[in-house]
């Protein structure tokens, strides 16, 4: 787990999280991912799943090339679900669900890497925090195609709960989120938005990034933790 000195440094770098793979973008990934991190974002995401995927060397192969890239460009790089390919490739860390590998699994296999944990009940958060969890994802935040087994939209009630009883985890709200309501988002206690098809299927995805970052900032309190 990480310190709390990196603990407003990892808040900082939720601000913009972009999650992707091969198959949620619509021309070369490596592309789609370079124009994002060009264009601010400030985490990524590495989530290779779903019909289409890249499976065994050529996964390999994008995410070490990806990998490259994020850190060349000091952008935090996290594999999603495959502890093993996070290893691999030296990710700065892992993002697993409720689904997945235990988070008390996955901390002691990746040490002081970053971990990100998925969570829809307070239950949840408590456990993943207990076992190791650097942060929290919450979703779905709204309605999402993305993800073929996502839970039904349950709004930004959960974000708001754990504000409201004091916890101070980093968290970042994910699931159909763009510019037009990111910022709601972060009103409700997020410290950054997870966003797949809002840039990945984007027009422009230079655009796109820039105003979802205008859209995260202008919501974000100055202070909220006291730094
Ligand atoms: N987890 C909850 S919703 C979701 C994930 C991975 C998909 C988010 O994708 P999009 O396209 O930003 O709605
Ligand atoms: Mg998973």
């Amino acid at each position: 787990m990480i310190g709390s000195a990196d603990v407003e440094r990892l808040r900082a770098q939720l601000r913009l999280y972009f999650v992707m793979g091969s198959v949620n973008c619509a021309g070369d990934p490596f592309e789609a991912a370079a124009k994002a991190i060009e264009s601010g974002v400030t985490m990524f995401q590495f989530r290779e799943k779903g019909t289409g995927s890249l499976e065994g060397e050529a996964k390999l192969r994008l995410a070490g090339r990806l990998r490259a890239l994020c850190r060349a460009k000091g952008v935090p790089f996290l594999v999603n679900d495959d502890v093993e390919l996070a290893l691999a490739v030296e990710a700065d860390g892992v993002h697993v669900g409720q689904d997945d590998e235990s988070v008390a699994s996955v901390r002691r296999r990746i040490g002081g890497k970053l971990l990100g944990v998925s969570v829809h009940t307070m239950e949840e958060a408590r456990r993943a925090a207990a076992d190791g969890a650097d942060y929290f994802g919450i979703g779905p935040i709204y309605p999402t195609s993305t993800k073929a087994d996502a839970k039904p939209a349950a709004g930004t009630a959960l974000i708001e709960r754990l504000r409201a009883e004091g916890w101070t985890t980093p968290v970042v709200g994910i699931g159909g989120i763009d510019a037009s309501n990111a910022g709601d988002v972060i009103r409700a206690g997020a410290d950054g938005v997870a966003v797949i098809t809002a840039i990945s299927r984007a027009d422009s995805i230079e655009r796109s990034a820039r105003e979802l970052l205008r859209a995260v900032a202008s919501a974000q309190p100055a202070g909220r933790f006291g730094e």
